[in-house]
């Protein structure tokens, strides 16, 4: 009794083998077939065929399964191959670290975005006046830092809030930076104003509201000027990465991915800083990512610990908004911090970072 259901079994054991073998067989020609509908941009999914095969394999069902169990069963075999193209495709993607394994560094002058050294990008949330951005810059240097923002363009949610200097703020930034040796990060809203902007900054911003502006992404994708891309509030990590795609896709391989905090129920913050996303943003892509924790916060008491959290997540740097006089800041006046606060910010973050450019 027992030596026959030990032969049994020893029988099914050798049936699993085929079974595992032709599963891994059928799994090369579903990667065979992914790479194809790859190149020929045809859909993954394919309900059509999937019934087709299905039926057929009704039709000459012998059983003991009923056509029931075997549509299940090949279900399953259907979906699990579908899993596989899908990893094969996100692979494929030209932001993916599996198809560039090694760190895009981005570099500005001398400063370089993603090359071990954590960078610091401080400045106003608006350019508001010569003497205004002035005095962030001058304290940006001083700290021997590279990066100063400020918005020219801004993406205001009343239309009669300030809405920024436009083509003059952009001057004004270009102007004073040169005066200290820094380069501008700006915001750019709309692809008619990307000539201009190539004249005065040197890493165009794409803000969160702007971040599946397919127009204007596909833009700063014929443009070599490196382009830091916010994360949408409420945008997935695969919709972020596709709104990267977008840009790499069209010619411009200097993209910087910048997590600043995500929509949800919480009220105590602004936004909620994923910082999840960092990790698996460095993992999945080859980009640099920093982490804007004035947005993300939307007050300036928690931005010390956001930032650490930033860089001890793998955040390859920090933005933050720095104002000389925050109360009356013309935007974000609740989130900005004053020149003092920030002097501190930067002794106080030297314990999680020993440099920073
Ligand atoms: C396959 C996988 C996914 C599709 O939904 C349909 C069929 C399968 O596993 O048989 C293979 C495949 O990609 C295809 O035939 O087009
Ligand atoms: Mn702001």
């Amino acid at each position: 009794m027992t030596s026959q259901l030990e032969a049994l079994r020893r029988e099914l054991d050798r049936i699993n083998e085929e079974i595992l073998k032709w599963l891994n067989r059928r799994a090369e020609v579903v990667q065979e077939i992914g790479r194809l509908k790859l190149k020929q941009g045809i859909n993954r999914f394919d309900p059509v065929r999937e019934r087709e095969m299905l039926d057929h394999l009704v039709r000459i069902n012998t059983g003991p399964f009923d056509d029931q169990t075997i549509r299940a069963l090949f279900k399953q075999i259907f979906a699990a191959s579908l899993k596989l193209q899908q990893k094969q495709h996100e692979d494929a993607l030209l932001v993916s670290r599996a198809r560039k394994p090694e760190d895009t560094v981005v570099a500005v002058g001398s400063v370089r975005i993603g090359g071990g050294t954590p960078v610091i990008i401080a400045g106003p949330c608006s350019v508001e006046s010569e003497a205004q951005t002035d005095a962030v810059a001058r304290v940006i240097a001083e700290h021997g830092l590279g990066l100063i923002r400020g918005g020219a363009f801004k993406p205001r949610t009343s239309p009669y809030d300030f809405q920024g200097l436009g083509v003059e703020g952009l001057k004004i930034l270009r102007e004073v930076a040169d005066r200290y040796g820094l380069k501008v990060v700006s915001e750019i809203m709309t692809p008619g104003d990307l000539d201009v902007a190539v004249r005065y900054v040197d890493i165009i911003q794409i803000g969160a509201r702007n971040m599946q502006n397919f127009a204007l992404l596909k833009e700063v994708g014929a443009l070599s000027t490196p382009v830091l891309l916010k994360r949408g509030m409420a945008a997935t990590i695969e919709e972020f990465k596709f709104a990267a795609e977008y840009i790499l896709s069209h010619g411009n391989p200097n993209v910087i991915l910048t997590e600043r905090g995500i929509r949800t129920y919480e009220k105590a913050t602004r936004n909620t800083l994923d910082i999840s996303a960092v990790p698996i943003l460095k993992q999945e892509t080859h980009l640099p990512v920093l982490v804007d924790v004035s947005h993300a916060a939307g007050r300036r008491d928690i931005l010390l610990p956001l930032a650490k959290a930033a860089l001890a997540a793998g955040a390859d740097g920090v933005m933050i908004e720095v104002h000389p006089d925050p109360s009356v800041a013309l935007s974000d006046a609740q989130q900005q911090i004053d020149l003092d606060t920030f002097r501190r910010f930067m002794a106080e973050l030297k314990t999680a970072a020993p440099a920073f450019v």
